[in-house]
């Protein structure tokens, strides 16, 4: 077994070609009993990770600007997520929260309702994933506002269950062929600064419009945003729009729901991408960064909201599961311990000077945005907003056979998106840097 966390020597080094001779046998026995549908972007088998690489079965050692899509910000195996985990898994694997508790679940809605914007009494529930989150955020603003309607935005992305496929806006390959989806959600524009003109207050006043006159805010259970989209391109609405929907929801009882999944727990700079503009949303639906690679979840609110629901009404067998928890508050701890806010930022001006100056030598980059660890590129023909999917993927996949490990991401897929572990080191991300711009000339 090999053992992974910060003390793996944090170097890029490839032995083989990408991907090596043994992740290409161990590929034949996944296409074997693997689900055609589960795809694999980069096909290397990971045998450990920390810090900022991951090390593959023929023992190359790749940076990682990835962290599992925005998952392990502390690191793969930090140490309070490891130790936590260690004693609990030693302690009892699992009871069911419904039906024994224990304190960890407790723990960790204690420490959301104090992290999580505004000072308001707070509860929480805990799930698996992101997309059971949302679901039950939409369960939760049903029953409190006896509403029905969802509003979501273009470019959205909630998940693939059911009711957050027919939330998410993309087609492939989150929905094609696997409707009908849940009705009455409606989906509403979406500021998209690099591709319209519009204040973040214009961008509300024209979302705001649709749900008025195609909605009706009395039909509205909840407006669900990503306060900055994720799959969708890391698209940051213009300053002013988040509070301005905000506001209207307070004034009009709409329970304002930001999904955080992806922003969240100092990947943006801040605990929270809404604490930015100071936005206090009535739910929050959290998962990803949240325990440091373990599967864990919650929707943390408004106490008369969250309490609106039956009892009964929320969990899961396995919503909260003790091993979970200990990974979040673990996870929590690092973030805590190594001011790992702080560092998003530094990573954030970091990468967006970087960024900045490769663009300046590569018009098809027509647009370097995001906040903290969460950048991106957007890719057009150079001068229009045509998009560019192809250059995109030879950019990526370049950076791939280097040895770095980059995410695509947007509506047209002509978005590199750039999440590295906050536990990467300057060294590495400058090399990693030096690898995209290399891609660019290399594409060119
Ligand atoms: N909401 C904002 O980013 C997950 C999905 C990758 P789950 N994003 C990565 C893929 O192709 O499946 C996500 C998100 C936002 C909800 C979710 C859903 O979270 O934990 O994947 O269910």
């Amino acid at each position: 077994m090999s053992t992974g966390g910060p003390s793996l020597p944090q170097q890029r080094n490839l032995v083989t070609s990408i991907p090596g001779p043994e992740s290409l046998a161990r590929l034949d026995r996944k296409k074997a009993h693997v689900a055609d549908g589960v795809g694999t972007m980069l096909p290397v088998f990971v045998v450990a990770a920390g810090g900022g690489v991951l090390v593959d079965a023929d023992g190359n050692s790749l940076i990682d600007l990835g962290s599992g899509i925005a998952v392990t910000s502390v690191g793969n195996a930090a140490p309070s997520v490891v130790s936590r985990v260690q004693e609990q898994v030693a302690a009892f694997t699992h009871s069911c929260f419904m039906v024994t508790p224990y304190d960890g679940y407790v723990d960790v809605c204690e420490q959301l309702a104090e992290l999580t914007p505004g000072d308001h009494e707070k509860k929480s529930a805990l799930f698996n994933s992101g997309a059971e989150a949302v679901e039950n955020a939409v369960k939760i603003a049903r029953v409190a506002t006896g509403r029905d309607a969802v509003a979501v935005f273009d470019h959205a992305y909630h998940g693939r269950t059911n009711l957050t496929m027919a939330m998410t806006a993309k087609n492939m390959p989150y929905k094609n062929g696997f409707g009908p989806f849940a009705g009455e959600v409606y989906r509403v524009p979406m500021s998209y600064p690099f591709r319209d003109d519009l204040s973040g207050e214009e961008a509300a006043k024209r979302a705001i419009d649709v749900m008025d006159k195609q909605i009706g805010a009395d039909n509205l259970a909840c407006v669900v945003i990503e306060p900055i989209q994720g799959e969708g391109g890391f698209v940051v609405p213009a300053p002013g729009f988040l509070p301005a929907l905000s506001a209207w929801a307070k004034d009009t009882g709409v329970v304002f729901v930001a999904d955080e999944i992806q922003t969240g727990f100092c990947r943006t700079g801040d605990w929270f991408a809404c604490d930015d503009e100071g936005v206090e949303p009535d739910l929050i639906t959290l998962a990803k960064g949240i325990a440091g690679g373990l599967p864990l979840a919650a929707v943390t609110g408004r106490a008369e909201l969250m309490d609106a629901v039956h009892v009964g009404g929320l969990g899961g067998t396995y919503g909260g599961n003790p091993v979970a928890c200990a990974a979040g508050l673990g996870a929590l701890e690092e973030m805590r311990s190594h001011d790992l806010t702080g560092r998003a930022r530094d990573i954030g001006t970091r990468m967006a000077d970087r960024l900045r100056k490769i663009a300046a030598d590569h018009p098809v980059i027509g647009d370097v945005r995001g906040r903290g660890a969460m950048m991106a590129i957007e890719l057009t023909t150079p001068g229009t907003l045509s998009p560019e999917p192809v250059r995109t993927a030879a950019v990526s996949s370049y950076c791939h056979q280097q040895g770095v490990v980059t995410l695509t991401c947007g509506t047209w897929g002509n978005v590199v998106r750039f999440l590295p572990p906050l536990s990467i080191s300057d060294t590495l991300l400058d090399e990693a840097l030096d690898v995209v711009a290399e891609a660019f000339a290399a594409t060119a």
